[in-house]
């Protein structure tokens, strides 16, 4: 009776709060932790909105009990963290010693959980490359190094808490560390072929080579996993991509419907279809030519069928204008523009702090059924979603607990993903929340909050949940039935 059912989520379905290593722990030197590539990033003038770094940020390395009492209090059932590599092993190569109290600090964050009876995600890639490999080798850009150092990382984290753990993540948004890293130049390292923003790297070829190691490396960690691991740990394992939803600048133009799809290949499909498909979308092998690896038979054998499920990051959507030009070199998109209004002048959501980020909600269901229908109904995990909020940082702490924009936001976008979960016979099973708590928004700083929770910077990182930590419980608890 599809018009009468009433969207709903299934009762196990498990929702929770996403944070990530860098953004939240602090402790930068502590217990023999060495830099990873965003700690050198911060040093370098005019990169970070506010000078800051993460060298306090929620100060979560001490705080993690707190953290989770915190979590238990809402009521989250999972908990999505990452690894800092770097804690792990300082000098991050395969050779290089592992740091016994680096380690330590997640096994104990696990075991905390559990006490706590909330289930553990855990990221191993969140940004956060050891400064050595940067520097050994130039980190992704050489994939034969890079691979075997990357699965090194992940075996010494299957092998400390492969029993404890149920769900791993490979990466968080590849996309990230290829085009902002290695394009844009606005996240760590910094590479970009535009001269006035840093002499370094090549756009049209560096990304591209980037994204291709991380796939191979993902590729690589899923089979240890499923060779060494899962037959008595019995977990799963997958990748996190990001990506926005798409309108058409002009609706009547043909050609702007089609950018938009190319726009849905050249952020997820880069990723996706390798993974489900063995193969480049053919949008970005015509636009991009040789300058998109192959994959060799070796590399797809890896890479191809390597997602127990698709963990989905998602926040907004854009409009979709096609260039009548030919591409640029160092084009990353698919040769089109993106903006926040259409032809109409009409604006796709509400402005909030972040530039690129205005609600939209029905493009969330739009996506969880385009990403469905391309890879042949994946399991979902939804490992981030959330927003910011105008002028929050401006307010004063009362003001910011009141926090009924970002409510709203939850109310809309959770009844979204509910609506193809349950009309549109999409496979989600969970949804992590972002975040937990304020946070070090990378390159924003901490003008930008994304959390649930205040962090009182000034005032020894003490916490404050806001009217949405609490509302998020209710929702989800009215929803699953
Ligand atoms: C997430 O990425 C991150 O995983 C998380 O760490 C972060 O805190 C959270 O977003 C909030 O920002 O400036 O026009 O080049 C979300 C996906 C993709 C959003 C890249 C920002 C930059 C657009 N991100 N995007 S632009």
């Amino acid at each position: 009776m599809g018009s009468m059912t009433k969207a709903h989520l299934p009762k196990d379905f498990l929702w929770g709060f996403a944070t990530a290593s860098y953004q939240i722990e602090g402790a930068p030197h502590e217990d023999g932790r060495a830099d990873s590539i965003w700690d050198t990033f911060c040093r370098i003038p005019g990169k970070i909105a506010d000078g800051s770094s993460g060298d306090v940020a929620c100060d979560s390395y001490h705080r993690y009990k707190e953290d989770i009492a915190l979590l238990k209090s809402i009521g989250a059932k999972a908990y999505r963290f990452s690894i800092s590599w770097s804690r792990v092993i300082p000098l991050g190569g395969r050779n290089d010693p592992v740091n016994k109290k680096g380690l330590q600090y997640y096994v104990d964050l696990v075991d905390e959980l559990h006490a706590n009876g909330i289930e553990p995600l855990i990221t191993l890639f969140h940004w956060d490359l050891p400064q050595t490999l940067h520097d050994r080798y130039g980190g992704f850009l050489d994939q034969e190094e890079y691979v075997q150092d990357y699965v090194r990382f992940a075996r010494v984290m299957f092998k400390a808490m492969g029993s404890k753990v149920k769900m791993w993540i490979t990466y968080n948004e590849p996309w990230c560390s290829s085009i902002l890293g290695y394009s844009i130049g606005q996240f760590a390292p910094g590479h970009t072929s535009d001269r006035k923003k840093s002499p370094i790297g090549d756009s049209s070829i560096e990304p591209w080579r980037v994204g291709h190691s991380i796939l191979i490396s993902h590729g690589a960690a899923v089979k240890v996993y499923r060779e060494e691991f899962k037959s008595s740990d019995g977990g799963e394992i997958g990748i996190t991509l990001n990506g926005d939803w798409v309108e058409p600048w002009d609706a009547n133009d043909p050609k702007d419907v089609e950018a938009c799809e190319r726009k849905l290949e050249f952020s997820i499909s880069w990723f996706a279809d390798p993974i489900y498909k063995g193969e480049y979308p053919a949008s970005m092998r015509e636009q991009l030519g040789d300058r998109l690896p192959s994959f060799t038979e070796d590399e797809r054998a890896l890479v191809q069928g390597s997602n127990d499920f698709y963990g989905m990051n998602h926040y907004t959507a854009d409009y979709i204008r096609h260039l009548e030009s030919a591409p640029e070199p160092d084009n990353f998109n698919g040769n089109l523009e993106t903006s926040k209004t259409n032809k109409e002048g009409h604006a796709i959501g509400p402005e909030t702090q972040s530039p690129w980020l205005c609600p939209y909600a029905p493009g969330f269901r739009k996506l969880l059924k385009w990403i469905s229908d391309r890879y042949d109904r994946p399991i979902m995990y939804v490992t981030e979603n959330g927003t910011s909020l105008k002028g929050e940082n401006d307010k004063t702490r009362d003001e910011i607990l009141e926090d009924d924009f970002r409510v709203e936001y939850f109310r809309d976008y959770v009844n979204a993903m509910t609506e193809a979960s349950t009309f549109d016979d999409v496979d989600v099973r969970g949804y992590m929340a972002w975040s937990l708590m304020d946070n070090f928004e990378w390159a924003e700083g901490y003008e930008t909050r994304f959390g649930v929770t205040f962090v009182d910077y000034e005032g020894g990182q003490k916490r404050y949940p806001k009217k949405s930590a609490r509302v998020i419980g209710e929702i989800f608890s009215s929803l699953c039935e």
